[in-house]
């Protein structure tokens, strides 16, 4: 399986994450491309290499201009004045407050387009998020090509980045800028199967109200788990869209006796809208002894999870989302890739 790699993850370094009421290193660092890329060359996935560098064209359908402007400018403007720490909002439009106008202000402006604030934006972030939409573009013209499987190890994740939002440790949708390159090359029906514990709020807002892309999310229930605010069960899609949106929400200690059933009924889904590729959201934080996240899936779970969705006879593009904190990762996503390819 050809693998999607670009060393300047490495420029997204934050030193701060607001977690329990103090900044800590954050769960979300450069050790963790490392240890799957490593683990996933160990396990025999040797066809390594970097992607071309892509411009926004494709992000731009699928996030708002001002917003892509404000990712590329953020550090800059926020050192500009002269803080010490790295840039995280204070204050948040939410019920009954203006949400059309974007302030001038720095401050303002981090709390307008995000929706979470434990991610900072640090110095080099930018960068490194447009080579993370790389390695997603790269891996959707792979499969363009009429190869049926690719893994992009993007880096920052993207799936809690929404139409003009970003949080969550994500920037650019990378899913949902791979499901648009599918699309625009040729494919009219493409599904993205989100199985990081999180649910995709970001993947949702964009695809909501499509129908050109179904959008299918297995994750900790949101009355319990970030994001909190969407990944109900009847959220379904709107207009166009309706139908084409399935969220499964399952609670503290899903087993994969359980999270497989959910898995299943997807693929019934995903075969049923008549996708023509999937692009799979890759989080392992799914993992036991995952330390932010409460399901149950073991190591082996994972190979069978790959087998799984290929046995859906379906072409696959993986990209990594989340997966924290143990060198099991590694592991865990060298598993999964082995389970598509067992399937071919
Ligand atoms: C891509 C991805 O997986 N992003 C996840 C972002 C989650 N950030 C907030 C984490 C809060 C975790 N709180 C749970 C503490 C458990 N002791
Ligand atoms: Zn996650």
């Amino acid at each position: 399986m050809k693998i999607i790699y670009s060393e300047k993850h490495k420029l997204r370094d934050a030193k701060t994450e607001l977690h329990g009421g103090e900044l800590v290193k954050p769960f979300e660092g450069p050790f963790r491309a490392e240890w799957i890329l490593e683990a996933v060359q160990s396990a025999g996935f040797k066809d390594v290499s970097a992607p071309a560098d892509y411009n926004l064209d494709v992000a731009m359908k699928v996030h708002d201009r001002g917003y892509l402007e404000f990712l590329a400018t953020a550090w800059d403007r926020w050192a500009a004045e002269g803080f010490a720490g790295e840039a995280i909002p204070v204050t948040l439009p939410v019920r009954r407050t203006q949400m059309a106008r974007v302030p001038r202000n720095i401050d303002g402006a981090l709390g307008y387009y995000a929706n979470s604030v434990e991610t900072s934006i640090s110095k080099g972030t930018y960068e490194a998020v447009l080579s993370s939409q790389s390695s997603a573009l790269e891996g959707a013209d792979w499969l363009n090509k009429g190869n049926r499987s690719a893994f992009a190890l993007c880096r920052p994740p993207g799936h809690h980045a929404g139409i003009d939002t970003y949080g969550g440790y994500c920037f650019i949708n990378n899913a949902a800028v791979a499901a648009q390159r599918l699309l625009h090359h040729g494919a009219k029906r493409v599904a993205i199967l989100d199985v990081d514990f999180h649910h995709g709020n970001g993947t949702q807002d964009i695809t909501y109200r499509r129908d050109d892309i179904f959008f299918a999310s297995l994750h900790g229930d949101p009355v319990d788990a970030f994001p909190y605010f969407l990944g109900y069960a009847d959220e379904t899609g709107e207009g166009p869209g309706e139908g084409f949106n399935a969220n499964y929400p399952m609670p503290p200690g899903t087993p994969w006796s359980i999270w497989s059933q959910a898995l299943a009924d997807a693929l019934v889904r995903i075969k049923t809208y008549g996708a023509e590729a999937i692009v799979v959201s890759l989080g392992v934080d799914t993992f036991e002894k995952d330390p932010i996240s409460f399901f149950k899936l073991t190591s082996p779970d994972y190979i069978s999870m790959g087998a799984m969705i290929a046995g859906s006879g379906v072409p696959v593009l993986t990209l990594m989302e989340g997966g924290y904190g143990v060198p099991e990762i590694g592991l865990n996503v060298a598993n999964f890739l082995k389970g598509i390819e067992s399937r071919g």
